[in-house]
């Protein structure tokens, strides 16, 4: 349903990576985009207001991240401002109660009968006992629907030919109380247009029986009306939940994305197509991913934000710069690295970097098996010898060597190729500068990258 919302801001994301920085002229650029494609796809004005402005402030009061690009940061921005719009965490279903109450009520054809079918099969694998129970005493077809739907899902419906609702979901508890069913699910009327009767009914039902949820149901092909409708609701019946039917549709869905913002109502469930197992639990940060489509670079950003610290960094760039760079930097920046993930992993989420496979893990493979090897042997030095390269000479050399288990002379030619190894760690960040800007400069770096690595088999 967000394909074309989600192509859009990829675009524009797109546009702006190939620039160092992301300067307030071309942020504004990009803003402008984000907030005309939000427009286009049928997002509420006031979401877009809010959304735009949150964007603004945070690009503006974050640092400049180590090791990402302004492009990168600006998709995690946008997925974090998504995720906060769709409801920041997710919200299960209540079940308390005994039975446990489900009201499902929305306007007519907005899928109340087809999700609450949905549900109990949903609550039925979940190791619950629903009952589904006939509150829809008005449209002469409603009783017969459920009544088909609860076979197919074989779960029991419960049903009375009378027109008084307060009357059979008072019966139906008894029932399940009876029968050992434990969460009820109330399949209520809809009508075209919220009317008096129909809220009257519904707030009588919540008065008496107080169910723990009342999910409004809202069909997300209905566009800007669907986020008056579910005020209109919350704010008369005070909704417990949101249940966004169609997603699978292909309108533009800016307005279901719209409604958890507009009613501050968590949306629980959503529907994503005719068939009976098509319903489930809505998770705000899965579905800002898929809009957006970038969950490797918003990975790579979190990681980047937990990794590099800003100090450490600029310290070991000045050490790097002056080769002044010893053992016990070496080791720091290894566990930096490390918590990257593997070098493979590295790599693969580094957009635009074409390196092929084979490549990437020959490059991985070597370069992990070197770095231990050469921890293992830093390992073995005293505190003083692993800050002063130079303190090496050949007794403290075969004290190390005997330490770690390794050949004198593999030491010997580690030593000489420490020297290298700056040089390498330096080539380092030249990629990871390059990253910035230009991926096919950046591919040629990799190259480069390889060639060092492969020097030091
Ligand atoms: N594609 C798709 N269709 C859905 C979905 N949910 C419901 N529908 C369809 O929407 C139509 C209306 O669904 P119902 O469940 O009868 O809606 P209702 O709210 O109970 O309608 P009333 O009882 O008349 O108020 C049916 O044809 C369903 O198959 C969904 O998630 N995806
Ligand atoms: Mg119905």
């Amino acid at each position: 349903m967000f394909d074309s919302l989600s192509e859009r801001l990829q675009d524009i994301i797109a546009k702006t990576s190939g620039q160092k920085e992301l300067t307030q002229e071309n942020m504004q650029d990009a803003l402008r985009e984000i907030r005309r494609a939000l427009l286009e796809a049928d997002v509420n004005l006031r979401v877009v207001k809010a959304f735009i402005s949150n964007i603004k402030d945070r690009a503006e009061g974050e640092n400049v991240l180590r090791g990402v690009n302004p492009s990168q940061q600006l998709v995690k921005i946008v997925h974090d401002e998504l995720v906060e719009l769709l409801g920041k965490e997710a919200k299960h279903l209540d079940f308390s109660g005994h039975p446990n109450l489900i009201m499902m009520l929305g306007l007519q054809g907005s899928g109340k009968t087809t999700s609450s079918a949905k549900l109990a099969i949903k609550l039925k694998k979940e190791g619950r006992n629903p009952l589904l129970v006939a509150c829809d005493v008005y449209r002469p077809a409603a009783i017969t629907q459920l009544e088909t739907l609860g076979k197919e899902t074989e779960t029991e419906v419960y049903s009375e030919d009378s027109k008084d609702v307060q009357s059979i979901i008072k019966n139906a508890i008894n029932y399940a109380r009876e029968n050992g069913f434990n969460t009820l699910i109330l399949d209520t009327a809809g009508r075209l247009q919220i009317d008096t009767d129909m809220m009257a009914e519904l707030l009588l039902i919540d008065r008496v029986f107080q169910p723990a949820e009342k999910l409004l149901v809202v069909d997300s092909m209905t566009g800007q009306e669907a986020v008056n409708v579910a005020e209109n609701f919350d704010e008369q019946l005070n909704i417990t939940g949101l249940v966004l039917t169609k997603l699978d549709g292909d309108s533009r869905g800016g307005a279901a994305l719209s409604i958890a913002y507009c009613t501050h109502k968590p949306v629980k469930l959503t529907g994503t197509g005719e068939k009976l197992n098509a319903l489930e639990d809505f998770y705000p940060e899965r579905m800002a991913t898929r809009i957006l489509g970038m969950g490797d670079i918003v990975s790579l950003v979190e990681r980047a934000q937990e990794v590099f610290d800003e100090k450490t960094a600029k310290e070991m760039e000045k050490k790097m710069a002056k080769a002044e760079f010893s053992f016990n930097d070496f080791l720091k920046m290894q566990s930096q690295m490390k918590m990257f993930g593997s070098i493979d992993q590295l790599l693969g989420m580094i957009p635009g970097l074409k390196i092929s496979k084979d490549d990437r893990q020959m490059l991985s493979h070597e370069g992990e098996k070197q770095l231990k090897r050469i921890e293992a042997f830093i390992q073995s030095m005293t505190p003083e010898e692993r800050e002063h390269p130079e303190l090496m000479n050949s007794s403290r050399k075969k004290r190390i060597a005997a330490g770690c288990g390794m050949p004198l002379h593999e030491l010997n030619v580690f030593i000489n190729q420490f020297e290298q190894m700056r040089k390498m760690m330096k080539g380092f960040s030249d990629v990871k500068k390059t990253l910035g800007g230009n991926p096919n400069k950046a591919k040629l770096t990799a190259h480069q990258m390889m060639k060092n690595m492969r020097r030091f088999r």
